[in-house]
């Protein structure tokens, strides 16, 4: 074997780059192999020589300069190591070995600005880079994950051919995930969830965006499996046949199939269901936070997803919450009877509240394009979220569709689909809410939503009476609905109007 055979090379063998290596090789490319650490580079490798069809297509590496020496030029090396300084101390030490024109990609969870730096400062030195998300887990990285690629089209073009083979796939027709991708076996032909995103950090910014989708998403899944266990006195396993029932129709997704696996599962450790024995904290990486973040940062109303991110903050405060259950009191729980009606009743909050939570995810992409000058093309983001990622889900392809009907859509809730999905859906959103609030179970995902859908389709809010308090202490002007849009004005006003102390 001569010594520039590999196709691609891989930084980083812990769980997502072994299994993102053994993808890349079952379809046929050659890949070199690198790890900080270099014994788990040589398990890998053995492990692979025994269970792995495609093991002869992964050459080892114990350096750096061993790893560049074995990749054709121009080189294309995949970075799967822990994002943030790890990420920037591994190209700083692979920077000796590369030569222009070689293309860096990081599929890590970096943070996009991170990303539109180390482009930057990689095509000072005549390199190229590509920050792509890569989603889907050990299980996606292994047999087809959505990635999301951001850099330049030249270097996409370059990678595009591996990254299109090694993605999951969907049915051309109905979006569905083609099934059956085994060790050494891929799944044939399909619809790659996978597309050039945007330049520079746009790939890790619908990365991030797509998993604070997935918080809102899993927060409103928990949600909904609180009210059926407080409201109805269900037992796991009659809520993950309801979860079943509710993956047969609009809700089919991959989070709504394995919450009803879950609630189905008896506890390998004793009586009783497994849910029931895990510790109700949550907790959190970086990505959840910076989409929240960002959404504040761009004045983007994403509250729900935010709401995702402090409901596991607030379930992390688990020995105060246990302190304050002994002191604070609410209201006893009612259950009610009519079970059937009740069930349809939280089926249609939960699809009406994450209507909303990916109208406010696409509302952040939106403004975030304006802001770093990319061109998102929403029908696509959606497109490859159908496949490979933990969002997936029959619901994607609604939001496709919209996009296609409108490709300015404002937002989602205004596509005529989700339109009427919302207004059929929401006297028992409503109903829903309101039982929460008056039995003392907290939705705060359910309620943020009804807030957002609530606030936006409102010609008219209560922000008058704000920007004029605003005014009235910090004399910051208000606009009047008299006057056209854009001229301020700055009432001065008299110590007369001013509240008058009584003696
Ligand atoms: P981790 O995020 O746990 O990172 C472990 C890897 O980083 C190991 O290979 C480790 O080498 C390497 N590493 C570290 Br730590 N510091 C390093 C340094 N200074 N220089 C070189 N290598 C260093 O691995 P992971 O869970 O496989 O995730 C990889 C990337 O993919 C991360 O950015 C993660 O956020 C992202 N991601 C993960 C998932 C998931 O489900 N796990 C999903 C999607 C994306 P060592 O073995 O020598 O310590």
């Amino acid at each position: 074997m001569n010594s520039q055979q590999a196709d691609i090379g891989m930084i980083g063998l812990a769980v997502m780059g072994q299994n993102l290596a053994l993808n890349i090789a079952d379809h046929g490319y050659t890949i070199a192999v690198y790890n900080r650490h270099a014994e788990k580079m040589k398990d890998f490798i053995s492990q692979c020589e025994k269970n792995e069809p495609s093991s002869s297509r992964l050459l080892g590496a114990e350096t750096l300069e061993e790893l560049a020496g074995k990749l054709k030029r121009p080189r294309k090396i995949i970075l799967l190591v822990k994002a943030g300084e790890a990420t920037d101390k591994t190209i700083d030490s692979l920077l000796p070995y590369l030569e222009a024109g070689d293309i860096v990609i990081d599929g890590g969870n970096a943070n996009w600005m991170d990303t539109i730096r180390r482009e930057k400062d990689l095509n000072a030195k005549g390199l190229r880079f590509i920050g792509s998300g890569v989603s889907g887990g050990e299980t996606g990285a292994r047999f087809g994950p959505s990635l999301m690629p951001g850099g330049s089209a030249e270097a996409w073009a370059e990678l595009a051919p591996i990254w299109n083979a090694v993605a999951a796939k969907v049915d051309a027709q109905t979006g569905v995930p083609l099934p059956g991708a085994a060790p050494g076996k891929p799944v044939e032909g399909g619809v790659p969830c996978t597309a050039h995103i945007g330049p520079n950090g746009a790939g890790h910014y619908v990365k991030m965006v797509h998993n604070g989708i997935e918080y809102i998403d899993m927060q409103l899944i928990c949600e909904a499996y609180w009210l059926l266990k407080n409201l109805l006195g269900l037992e796991s396993d009659a809520i993950g046949k309801v979860f079943q029932a509710w993956n047969q129709g609009e809700l089919s997704s991959y989070l709504i199939e394995i919450t009803g696996d879950i609630l189905l599962q008896p506890d390998p450790a004793g009586e009783g269901y497994f849910v029931d024995k895990v510790l109700d904290t949550a907790g959190q990486k970086g990505t959840g936070l910076w989409t929240a973040t960002s959404a504040l940062e761009l004045g983007v109303p994403a509250n729900s997803i935010a709401e995702a991110v402090f409901a596991r903050c607030l379930s992390a405060l688990k020995d105060e919450r246990v302190e304050a259950s002994k002191v604070l009191q609410g209201p006893e729980a009612k259950m009610e009877k009519d079970q059937a009606r009740l069930v349809a009743a939280i089926r249609d909050a939960l699809y009406s509240s994450k209507i909303c939570a990916y109208a406010q995810g696409f509302q952040l992409m939106a403004e975030a394009q304006k802001v770093y000058g990319w061109s998102l093309d929403f029908g696509t983001l959606a497109q490859i979220w159908r496949g490979g990622c933990i969002i997936r889900a029959k619901f994607l392809q609604k939001i496709t569709d919209a996009y296609a009907i409108d490709p300015n859509l404002k937002n989602l809730m205004l596509d005529p689909y989700f339109r009427d999905a919302l207004h059929s859906g929401q006297n028992h959103w409503r109903e829903v809410v309101s039982l929460a609030v008056l039995n003392g179970i907290p939705t705060p995902a359910f309620s943020s939503a009804l807030a957002y859908f609530d606030g936006y389709r409102s010609a008219r809010l209560p922000a008058n009476l704000l920007q004029a308090q605003r005014d009235y202490f910090g004399a910051h002007t208000y606009e009047r609905i008299d006057q056209p849009r854009g001229q301020f004005f700055h009432l001065d006003w008299p110590a007369e109007n001013r509240p008058q102390l009584k003696a």
